[in-house]
């Protein structure tokens, strides 16, 4: 996946010409505010990040290491975690009608748990990759690598609807890490510090969101990833990390002019 960096770059490139105006609509771009240090396990490979009744989840990918995690979000302490047979590569996650779903990387199987118990209530099938996954409150949403974005039926999992993401016009690649939030899809650019905030109806991009510097230089190792997580609490506020990071930063966003 490291290769993808590469073409990531070609992505940067779009972002600095950005806050142009999309078939008339505005793109527009922030920076940030980190409004409060949270510890994380630097020995997470951060693929899905969510609140879900006040409580932090999170799923974490490569196999032999995949794992589902409830954190406490004050000290990031794993409260209870479910590990994932060593041939699967746990991806994104969420929690729709009591239910958990963890996408697999290119196992092409989605797993569904009771969110309360974690007893297993079965699996889906599905073709391509499986990255990202949010749910609006209707339909799962999902990620899978390129610039589509699927809405899934929940009970089903058969796709209700596809969109094509663009930025004044071109496709962004890499779509990782979602979330729903106000009515917007925040998806993570694989390989970049950029958050987009998607349209769910037209795929267009609202605002780009840069976090480059967010981890400081002198909290990074040989074995720091990649910016990847998104979740937002029942109060709006949001929160970010990466992939192997020691720290969550909650954030709000300030308009670059
Ligand atoms: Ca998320």
């Amino acid at each position: 996946m490291k290769t993808l960096l590469r073409n990531a770059a070609i992505f940067c490139c779009l972002l600095a010409l950005s806050s142009c105006s999309a078939n008339g609509q505005t793109v527009k771009t922030y920076g940030y505010k980190v409004e409060e240090v949270l510890p994380h396990d630097a020995g997470s490979y951060t693929q899905g990040l969510f609140f879900h009744d006040g409580v932090l989840y999170e799923s974490a990918g490569q196999y032999g290491q995949s794992s589902f995690r409830q954190v406490d979000l004050k000290t990031g302490r794993v409260e209870r975690r479910m590990n994932f047979d060593r041939r699967y590569f746990a991806e994104g996650s969420c929690v729709l009608n009591g239910k958990l779903y963890i996408l697999t990387w290119r196992e092409q199987e989605c797993f569904v748990y009771d969110i309360a118990t974690w007893e297993k209530r079965g699996s889906f099938r599905y073709r391509g990759e499986g990255w990202g996954l949010t749910t609006d409150g209707k339909s799962l949403i999902m990620s899978d690598g390129t610039s589509d974005i699927t809405f899934l039926n929940p009970d089903t999992f058969q796709p209700e609807r596809t969109i094509h993401v663009t930025l004044r016009g071109q496709k962004v690649l890499y779509l990782n890490e979602l979330e729903y939030i106000k009515g917007e899809i925040w998806a993570n650019v694989y390989g970049t510090d950029q958050i987009v905030r998607i349209d769910p109806a037209t795929g267009q991009v609202r605002a780009v969101i840069n976090l480059r510097g967010i981890l400081p230089a002198q909290q990074r190792t040989s074995g720091t990833d990649v910016l990847n997580g998104i979740a937002v609490d029942d109060h709006g506020h949001v929160y970010v990390t990466g992939k192997y990071w020691p720290k969550m930063y909650r954030i709000t966003l300030v308009e670059k002019k």
